[in-house]
């Protein structure tokens, strides 16, 4: 067959540029990007390169609602100037994160939202495509919520739940339902601050108006309402997200899962599924198990078909189904290169528009599914759940036609890493406990004797301004070596995978202490918890740490502590500011949108602790974020009375060479 070149991007890149290692750890990706710029091809990591950020955006120093501006403070001299209407530096930084927040949440409550109308369609039988996979999680979800379920019918219970969980949404007064579920100092602290969430559209709408010119005009009053309105989010949207989730689909148990570029195959029709419901996936794996589809595939003269994950979609199936996972934000657009991938479906969020370009340089069928996300260049077949595979089947056959009239040379790097994944907060309870007694309490003990220093969430973007993975990589390798069990969600999760730390055979990177714990149980020192909202789980696990007893009685009394390394999403701000309000230390990378030194800057990253919530640190470097959260760790276990004297140990070259696993 006849092999074409690809089709040009138009804009080259317009400068010398460094070397692809330079640029991302991950060498699936790097060698993608040397490859499209042979190619002519502009990537995002190169057009990261090209496009220098803007200094006073960067610092959130400037107003832009409305139009006697945009108005510029100066980050230098941040009380030197006003806006016209007189906003200082602080009401500005503070609408601007507000808005951040707002429109992080909005997305997972959004998700949240269409999860939970499909739950309704699926019990009362409008959708029959979908059913109710785990009765049992119903049943604990109900029950977490007060709702009766003796001598109920599944569907009874189903249908009760969806109407008690709407109020998670759409309630204007009163207390979201996931409230009953935090422990009891924690609510009494955000009562006593009037932070508690009414219902997420309101707390969202509210936020978004309150930041509107001439409206709230104090940086203290409008960061209540980001903490209203993230709770809303991380207790409230993505909480229900996840639950809805497990009983549709499955409650996550630890699998065996491939990742990285070399999960693709030449000789097999190549379909990634990128993007954020799970539905679309889950659909799609009945399609591609289609016997007539099969057929299909192998008559075009593929030896089958080869359907993948990326980003949080990815995860999502990963850790239900072990589906392989191709890779994290970084690489979406460098997968392309390859000329081995078919089709992409996509539904919504964190999909680069860039993509439709790249796609067309390779000749990959870039699809749309859903009703919200539509790319110039990019064809839409809309998903619809009531018939869910006239989109499914339809993406396999355009992909298997690709197959056939494949004329773009192949190129696949020959990586893939293994690793388990799906630490559902139930199965570490199971796993900790065993059935009969399943229960943290193995947890909370093995911190209290000190075995385990305490826990880290490291949760997740990649962002093309940083070296792809290698803060998230390097972080993670820090805190297991310093005896802090990791916890992970998002596109860290996958930068961690492709590592290597995934495997129980990594305990022996992590400490004396932790890799011992590791060893007895069986499990690896870094457990992978699935998607983005399944930063839930996370919360869910933390309470579970504060309600077994002996490590305070509130989360922020917890040796805890997080970190986005590598954040870029609304969506990640959003997190952040849960987790604080929730009482956890948290840690960002990257960049901040903030001006040092402000009082906006002293309210997060110290008042909010002394309101009794956590608080937001910053550091672009690994290590110092690891000695960051250590140093937080050991703060709170001495103030539990648990601080046995214990170093904290710095990773030095030669430790890094020899942790090198990847
Ligand atoms: Ni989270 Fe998932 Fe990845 Fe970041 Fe985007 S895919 S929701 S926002 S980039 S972790």
């Amino acid at each position: 067959m006849e092999k074409k070149a690809p089709v040009k991007a138009p804009k080259a890149a317009s400068k010398i540029m460094p070397p692809p290692n330079d640029l991302t750890s991950c060498e699936a990706t790097a060698q993608m990007l040397a490859k499209a710029r042979r190619d002519g091809v502009v990537l995002d990591i190169d057009r990261a390169v090209n496009m220098k950020a803007c200094p006073i955006g960067a610092d959130s120093a400037c107003c832009k609602h409305c139009s006697m501006g945009p108005c510029r403070l100066n980050s230098k001299d941040p009380y030197g100037k006003v806006g016209v209407c007189g906003a200082t530096i602080d009401t500005i930084q503070a609408r601007n994160f507000g808005r951040m927040v707002a429109a992080g949440s909005a997305a997972h409550t959004d998700h949240g939202m269409a999860m939970l109308e499909l739950f309704r369609e699926v019990v009362t039988g409008k959708i029959k495509d979908y059913r109710i996979k785990d009765p049992i999680k119903l049943r604990d979800v109900a029950k977490s919520i007060d709702i009766e379920t003796d001598g109920k019918s599944d569907e009874e219970i189903a249908l009760e739940l969806y109407a008690e969980l709407e109020r998670t949404y759409t309630q204007v007064d009163g207390e979201i339902p996931f409230m009953k579920r935090v422990p009891e100092k924690t609510l009494e602290t955000w009562r006593k601050l009037g932070i508690v969430p009414r219902g997420a559209m309101r707390e969202v709408v509210e936020m978004i108006h309150r930041t509107a010119i001439g409206v709230d005009q104090h940086y203290e009053n409008i960061t209540k309402q980001a903490s209203r309105t993230a709770l809303s989010d991380g207790w409230g949207g993505s909480m229900v997200s996840t639950e809805i989730a497990d009983i549709l689909f499955g409650t996550p148990s630890p699998v065996v899962g491939e990742v990285n570029m070399g999960v693709l195959k030449e000789n097999q029709v190549n379909i990634i599924i990128h993007g954020h419901e799970p539905n679309l996936f889950e659909s799609i794996i009945t399609s591609v198990h289609e016997p007539t589809l099969v057929q299909a595939a192998k008559a075009a003269g593929a030896e089958g078909i080869n359907l993948i994950g990326m980003c949080c979609s990815g995860l999502e199936v990963m850790q239900r189904h072990g589906i392989p996972h191709a890779g994290n934000f970084s690489s979406t657009e460098a997968i392309m290169v390859t000329g081995a991938v078919d089709a992409m479906g996509v539904d919504i969020q964190c999909i680069k528009q860039g993509m439709a370009k790249v796609a067309e340089c390779y000749g990959t069928y870039l699809f749309t599914t859903n009703t919200r996300c539509r790319i110039e260049g990019a064809e839409h077949i809309e998903l619809d759940e009531h018939d869910p595979q006239v989109c499914t089947d339809e993406i396999v056959i355009r992909a298997i036609s690709r197959f056939k009239n494949r004329t773009r040379p192949i190129e696949i790097p020959q990586i893939t890493n293994t690793g388990v994944q799906g630490f559902s907060y139930e199965y570490i309870n199971y796993m900790l406990g065993g059935s009969f007694r399943g229960s943290y309490t193995p947890l909370n003990d093995n911190i209290i004797n000190g075995r385990i220093r305490g826990v880290a969430g490291v949760v997740g973007c990649t962002n093309p301004r940083v070296r792809q993975d290698e803060v998230h990589v390097e972080l993670v390798r820090e805190l297991i070596k310093n005896d802090v069990l990791v916890l992970q969600t998002g596109c860290s999760q996958i930068a961690l995978a492709k590592a290597g730390l995934c495997t129980p055979e990594a305990a022996y990177l992590a400490g004396p202490g932790l890799s011992e714990v590791c060893e007895a149980v069986g499990m690896p020192p870094v457990l992978g918890l699935g998607a983005c909202v399944d930063n839930s789980r996370i919360l869910m696990a933390a309470s579970e740490m504060v309600k077994v007893g002996g490590l305070g009685d509130c989360l922020a009394d917890l040796p805890v502590a997080g970190a986005a390394p590598e954040w870029m999403s609304e969506k990640a701000i959003a997190i952040g500011q849960y987790f604080v309000a929730s009482g956890v230390f948290t840690v960002f990378g990257v960049t901040f949108p903030i001006v040092e030194g402000t009082k906006f800057h002293k309210l997060l990253f110290d008042g909010l602790e002394h309101q009794g919530l956590g608080k937001w640190g910053f550091t672009p470097d690994p290590h110092e974020m690891a000695q960051m959260m250590i140093a937080h760790i050991d703060k709170k276990r001495k103030a539990l009375g648990i601080d046995k004297a214990r170093d904290r140990i710095l990773v030095d070259m030669a430790d890094r060479r020899e942790l090198d696993v990847a």
